[in-house]
């Protein structure tokens, strides 16, 4: 079982012990609401995991969902959404795969009304007391799906804070939860989220210095992997580090999905066919594109 590593000196002292707190690794029941021990693991290690919130049959459907979404960008010859890029690359037979899919709720009507389900609502309530589901703000109900196949456009994602975003919108990061919908069965050694627990509680510097962002994808000794089950649930503060480790497995047994809800307290511009990209996906796309040439060089 994993224990909680100490914690570095840049990330403040947590106000409760991890002693009073079950394990680290521990997948809770979402009730009706939060319970006090629940909001006190979120508290001390800014995140954490429900267990098979969604069914079996309601992952099979989203699944479903997404591939037809899909299908349909695919005919559209469609290379963003709203201004935000869609990340394509091969499948497992070297197919189109679309890997991150922004704004999938605006474009099947179940996603849409998931989003709505009540069993949400205890989740909602601790983001804030009146949250909107932002289907058409930010990057709205964004699907991930990595893979790694050689011709994969993300098998992984680098270390970083989601609070960084909130310095490209010119203000200070925020507490801001991220609620996940996790579709595959991920162990610690198949990849997956990474979290340092505790490293929401670091200062302005640690986000900003505290590691480089997005290039780098070492383990961390404090790192821990959040294992999750199909139709867990995650939350995660979105100022701690975090990254999402490649998998060693390839092909189709690699393929990890996730969608994350846009459960928002506050309201940021609508936005609609004629969206224009914000300057971080100009960034994120120059990076995606170096990656694919040097991945192809290599291959030669
Ligand atoms: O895939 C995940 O679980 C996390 C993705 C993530 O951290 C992000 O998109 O900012
Ligand atoms: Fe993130």
């Amino acid at each position: 079982m994993l224990q909680p590593t100490p914690v570095e000196r840049t990330v403040e002292p947590p106000s409760h012990g991890a002693a009073s707190l079950p394990p680290i690794t521990t997948r809770f029941q979402l009730g009706a609401s939060l319970t006090d021990e629940q909001q006190r693991f979120l508290d001390h290690y800014g995140f954490i995991v429900f267990a098979a919130v969604a069914t079996p049959s309601e992952v099979a459907r989203i699944a479903d969902e997404l591939t037809a979404i899909e299908q349909r960008w695919l005919a559209e010859g469609r290379v963003q959404v709203y201004g935000i890029p869609i990340f394509k690359g091969e499948g497992v037979d070297g197919q189109p795969f679309l890997q991150r899919m922004p704004f999938t709720s605006c474009f099947s009507d179940y996603l849409h009304d998931f989003l709505r389900d009540p069993r949400f609502e205890p989740v909602r309530r601790v983001i804030g007391e009146d949250t909107h589901v932002g289907d058409h703000e930010m990057d709205g109900l964004v699907a991930n799906r990595n893979l790694n196949v050689p011709g994969s456009a993300y098998p992984r994602l680098g270390w970083h804070t989601d609070g960084l975003r909130d310095l490209f919108y010119l203000r200070a990061p925020k507490r801001m939860l991220n609620v996940g919908l996790h579709l595959d069965r991920v162990r610690r050694e198949d990849g997956g989220l990474r979290i340092i627990p505790g490293s929401h509680k670091q200062g302005m510097l640690g986000f900003l210095f505290g590691k480089p962002y997005f290039i780098s994808h070492g383990v961390d000794p404090r790192e821990v992997a959040v294992e999750t089950e199909p139709g867990d649930l995650t939350l995660h503060d979105g100022r701690t580090w975090h990254r999402v480790a490649q998998s060693p497995h390839e092909g189709a047994r690699s393929l990890r999905r996730t969608l994350y809800f846009p459960y928002l307290t506050e309201h940021f511009p609508l936005k609609g066919e004629d969206s224009k990209a914000p300057l971080y996906h100009h960034l994120g796309r120059a990076m995606r594109a170096g990656k694919r040439l040097s991945r192809r060089l290599r291959r030669r």
